[in-house]
């Protein structure tokens, strides 16, 4: 886990990246993009400086790993901001341990999900999600944590 600003802030988010999110600039730019995930980690460091809250990433291609950091996340962290990867479209391991934990979650997803083949039009995570973005490459992941932010500081949903 990497966890630079600890000290700035109380606020604190996981950010959890699934299976084969370590692949990221490496294979496939023509899909996911040339950004690799250490820059897409540091990034968001970034990004947590100017909203004055702290990020700990985690990127996991094992299910059990994910469980674990999210009821993990319960007593030390906020929010959960998550691409599960393909988990999104397969695991209710995960749906039901974001669900337990109660924390605010918003998913991202780097490409458009409902562009794609059917099987990734479906996510288990959105019902338990305040919101999802989906579509924007590396903007999804810094638009998801200022809406997860927003939603912490003012407590705004939708519904
Ligand atoms: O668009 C996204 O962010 C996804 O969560 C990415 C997942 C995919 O299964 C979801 O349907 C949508 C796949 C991540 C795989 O990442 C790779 C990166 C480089 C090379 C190969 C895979």
């Amino acid at each position: 886990m990497n966890v630079p600003n600890q000290a700035r802030s109380s606020l604190s988010i996981l950010v959890l990246h699934g299976p084969n999110l370590n692949l990221l600039g490496l294979r496939e730019p023509g899909i996911y993009g040339s950004v690799t995930l250490a820059e897409i980690d540091q990034l968001l460091q970034q990004e947590a400086s100017s909203l004055s809250c702290q990020v700990v990433t985690l990127q996991s291609n094992h299910e059990g790993v994910l469980v674990d950091a999210i009821q993990a996340a319960r007593t030390q962290h906020q929010g959960i901001l998550i691409n599960a990867g393909a988990y999104t479209h397969t695991s209710v391991a995960l749906r039901d341990a974001l669900a337990a934990v109660a924390l605010p979650v918003v998913e991202v997803h780097l490409s458009n999900i409902y562009q794609r083949e059917p099987f990734r039009h479906h996510s288990f995570i959105a019902p338990v999600a305040v919101g999802q973005i989906s579509g924007f490459g590396v903007e999804s992941y810094r638009l998801g944590l200022l809406a997860l932010v927003h939603t912490l500081k003012t407590g705004a949903r939708a519904n």
